[in-house]
């Protein structure tokens, strides 16, 4: 009997040492010490056995119960450090290691000058004002001074939808829209997207933005119009900007004006941008006409005001340098991710 428990020492160790995972350990726990196990069937013998051999051979069964024991758990320990071990190792994480880049997007450069913009105006005093872009032809056109059959209309070539609808053409139907609903004082501005049925090319756009700005009170001049301009401009360009007003005609205004800077690239020197002239055709402007002013209930002889529309796109193209109208609305990442 001592010799089957010296057997049953020297397999077990063999077993445990070889074991290489926690689940072939458990298998030969049970194997060695569990209720079917050659042990377990000599400590369950010894009843049957002569007082000295059971004395001798039970304490030495004991004794090899316990170093089965404690070889099984010190395997136990050696294989969870190793298993720890390599799960450190696969899961390693170099926190030197550049992380992967999230692609961020960021505003449009219309949205980001626009922002700017409004900050300048809104010093002086301006409020910012929305309308739609979907007009009906009495606010794009008949409210402004062009009747039906006016041949002033052609300066706007037109998107007619259905129903005498109409894409706007330009941003002073909210001229007509803010004053139908506000008395004077009035000092807003309306920047938006406009549209236009014409031949595209580098400074020309079926759809652009523009931006509109209308002040009403009881003394308002030109001189005010001036002014307004010449601080906006020079805040906008961060130089010093010279205005210039030449007569022109638009038949919500009266007098009217295209409104001149001098050339922001060369400073009124001359250059290729300006066509060496020295300045630059901006927007048009003007009084108010009295008709408009009919037109919303207002009483002519006694409010005053003035009305601009500025090329806004093109205002921002010659602050970045931007050589086409066209890039804008492009959708193309290369041109959008320099802003
Ligand atoms: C108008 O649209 C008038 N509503 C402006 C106005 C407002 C006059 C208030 C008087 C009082 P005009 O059609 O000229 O005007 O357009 C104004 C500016 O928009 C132009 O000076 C130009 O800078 C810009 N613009 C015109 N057409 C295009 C286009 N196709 N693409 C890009 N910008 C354009």
């Amino acid at each position: 009997m001592e010799k089957d428990l010296e057997k049953i020492r020297a397999h077990a160790k063999e077993a445990i040492r070889n074991a290489a995972d926690l689940g072939f350990l458990e298998q030969i726990r049970v194997e060695y010490m569990g209720r079917k196990s050659a042990l377990t069937a000599i400590l369950r013998g010894l009843k049957d056995l002569p007082i000295n051999a059971r004395k001798r051979i039970g304490q030495e069964a004991n004794h090899l119960a316990e170093e089965i024991e404690r070889l099984l758990s010190e395997r136990k320990r050696e294989l969870g450090s190793v298993i720890r071990e390599s799960i450190l190792a696969k899961e390693r994480l170099d926190v030197t290691m550049p992380g992967s880049r999230i692609e961020r997007g960021h505003q449009h450069p219309v949205t980001k000058v626009l922002a700017e913009i409004e900050g300048i105006f809104g010093s002086m005093g301006f409020e910012t004002v929305d309308g739609p872009e979907v007009e009906t032809d009495f606010y794009n056109f008949e409210a402004l001074n062009m009747p039906p059959g006016h041949p002033a209309r052609d300066m706007w070539d037109t998107f007619w939808l259905k129903n005498k609808l109409l894409l706007r053409t330009h941003t002073s139907p909210v001229q007509v829209r803010y004053m139908e609903k506000h008395n004077p004082p009035i000092r807003i501005i309306v920047p938006g997207r406009v549209y236009r049925y014409e031949a595209t090319d580098a400074s020309h756009e079926i759809q652009f933005e523009q931006l509109e700005g209308l002040v009403v009170d009881t003394h308002i001049s030109v001189a005010n119009f001036k002014a307004v301009m010449q601080e906006f401009f020079s805040r906008f360009y961060g130089n010093h900007i010279e205005i210039q007003l030449r007569p022109s005609y638009f038949p919500f205004v009266e007098p009217g004006f295209e409104i001149f800077i001098s050339c922001v690239i060369c400073k009124g020197k001359g250059c290729s941008v300006c066509k060496q002239t020295g300045w630059l055709e901006i927007g048009g402007a003007g009084m108010v006409h009295p008709n408009v002013f009919k037109a919303v209930g207002y009483n002519p002889k006694q409010a005053r005001g003035f009305a601009f529309g500025l090329g806004f796109s093109r205002m921002i193209m010659m602050k970045y340098k931007i050589p086409d109208v066209r890039l804008f609305n492009s959708g193309d990442l290369r041109f959008l991710k320099q802003f």
